[in-house]
């Protein structure tokens, strides 16, 4: 349960609230904070608990409560795209073919889900370019560090408590060969990618629900999406096989994918949004190390 120990739960701001005190208290944070509890189980009650404990005025923590999850729980899901809509990354499953073309090979299509978009792929990657990146990557890893929205730089995290690195876009032939596979099988150009993330995690380790979009309502979005514009899609490739945990979960569908080496699992957002319904998260990892290699999405050339 929650206590006044939870580490992520903000503190609340200095002084009485007044009028319209919820919104203005309502920090990324703290909604961030309150949408993973409630993707994680917690009731209500047991969330105004926590938020009491930790110091929150009730009537204030109440109605900051009902805001977040009205806001996230209450928007209707999107229509299907319209016509004109701005096109969107992923593999074509119009007539729900069981293989799809990645240019080098054509891999299993083991499941996909309109709303959110997820599509679980078999056997993207072999073993041996699973292999290959592990041992490119492993000289070079570092605590992750995450995209700072309030500044537009990079963070250390207490949600993500693996280790990572970025190989550069084209960086080596295997990385260049997976970029354009990956490009063939979603429909979306090399140069609107990021550069290959490659993550590590230990038992115990772990990536707490999140969005993969960057929050309009954060200070520093605007100076992270003026290159390349706003993520719009997310390919998580699984480079080995853990022995228990680490599963990728989606909490508002109470999905979680099993990490299996060389298969992938792609997700998109059309809108940086919470009715995407693309909160997702890595489950810790129980037994074994977890390593996974994750290529972002961009709306446009990312330079
Ligand atoms: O490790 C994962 O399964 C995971 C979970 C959530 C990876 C990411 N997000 C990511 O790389 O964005
Ligand atoms: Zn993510």
């Amino acid at each position: 349960m929650p206590s006044r120990s939870d580490p992520h739960l903000p503190a609340p701001p200095p002084g009485t609230p007044g009028h319209n005190a919820a919104r203005q208290a309502m920090t990324p944070e703290l909604r961030r904070w309150i949408v993973a509890q409630a993707g994680a189980g917690y009731s209500t009650p047991v969330m105004l608990q926590s938020l009491r404990d930790a110091g929150w005025d009730a009537p204030l923590a109440a109605e900051i409560l009902t805001l977040a999850l009205q806001e996230h729980r209450g928007v209707r899901p999107l229509p299907p795209a319209q016509p004109g809509a701005a096109p969107m990354p992923g593999p074509r499953l119009d007539e729900s073919p069981t293989q799809v073309d990645c240019g080098d090979r054509s891999v299993p299509v083991l499941l996909a889900m309109s709303r959110p978009r997820i599509v679980l792929l078999g056997k993207l990657l072999s073993a041996e370019e699973c292999d290959a990146l592990i041992a490119f990557a492993a000289p070079r890893m570092a605590r992750s560090l995450t995209v700072a929205t309030q500044t537009g730089g990079e963070e250390l995290h207490h949600d993500r408590t693996s280790n990572g690195m970025f190989f550069d876009r084209g960086e080596n032939p295997l990385i260049q060969r997976i970029e354009a596979r990956i490009a063939c099988l979603l429909h979306w150009p090399v140069e609107n990618g990021e550069g290959l993330q490659v993550l590590h995690y230990r038992p115990g380790a772990e990536y707490k629900p999140h969005y993969d979009y960057f929050d309009p309502a954060e200070p520093g979005t605007p100076s992270i999406v003026n290159r390349g514009g706003q993520r719009v899609g997310t390919l998580v490739m699984y480079l080995n096989t853990p022995e228990k945990g680490g599963g990728t979960t989606f909490p508002d569908v109470h999905l979680e994918v099993a990490p299996q080496r060389g298969n992938a699992v792609f997700f998109s957002y059309e809108r940086p949004h919470p009715s995407t319904r693309t909160l997702h998260g890595g489950a810790p990892v129980i037994a074994g190390d977890k390593w996974i290699a994750t290529k972002w999405l961009r709306e446009r050339k990312f330079d």
